[in-house]
């Protein structure tokens, strides 16, 4: 599959399931901590500055946006979740979202990016995102954000504890680019 960055646009920002789309059409998934990194994850692998709204107030928005790529996949950028001064009612919101995109049935393909604080490591929520993915089998590589904030040290210390489950684990940074090419790579692998 060969796609077109050009060709690229938000789709909807589905604050409902009826708003989903289900077309079949494999679907990339971004999910991960409230701030760490995921719209910006997004406009860097699309060469877009400002398509996905990097916030400077976390966890503001509850929707789920779908990316259209090219007219031949969707970017789906979850809510973040655990955002600690978030009020009860929006968490609500936010899992009551999010369970019903999981849970529902999709006649397509998922691989799901699953983006951690490469400084923070990885939260209770993180795991229990794992263990969901896990569980389930679906397809996921691990992107270890704002890495450019680590030195080496604190690097290869985290890389090797966020390795030793097994997993794909790739360094990434929106603001040296790091990371960009080998998570193209792995959408591609899993596109086939
Ligand atoms: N140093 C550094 N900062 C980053 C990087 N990526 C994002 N940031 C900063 O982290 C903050 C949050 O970035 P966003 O991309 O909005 O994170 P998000 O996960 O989409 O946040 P919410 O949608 O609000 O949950 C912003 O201030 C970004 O500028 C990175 O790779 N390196
Ligand atoms: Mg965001």
């Amino acid at each position: 599959m060969r796609l077109n960055l050009n060709n690229v646009k938000l789709h909807v920002s589905a604050g409902q399931p009826d708003q989903f789309p289900t077309d079949g059409r494999p679907q990339i998934i971004f999910s991960g901590r409230s701030n760490v990194g995921k719209s910006s994850l997004i406009n860097t692998l699309l060469g877009r500055r400002g398509l996905a709204r990097v916030s400077s107030v976390p966890g503001k928005t509850i929707t789920i946006n779908f990316y259209d790529i090219d007219g031949k996949l969707w970017f789906v950028d979850l809510p973040g979740y655990g955002f600690a001064k978030r009020p009860r009612e929006e968490k609500k919101r936010w899992s009551a979202l999010t369970d019903a995109f999981l849970r529902a049935p999709y006649p397509g393909r998922r691989f799901f990016i699953q983006l951690i604080d490469a400084k923070a490591g990885a939260s209770a929520d993180d795991h229990a995102m794992a263990d969901w993915m896990n569980a389930v089998g679906v397809p996921f590589v691990y992107a270890a954000t704002k890495i450019d904030k680590l030195n080496k040290t604190a690097r290869e210390a985290r890389l090797a504890e966020m390795r030793s489950a097994g997993a794909t684990v790739i360094p990434f940074s929106a603001v040296t680019g790091e990371g960009r090419a080998e998570l193209w790579a792995e959408i591609y692998k899993f596109l086939g």
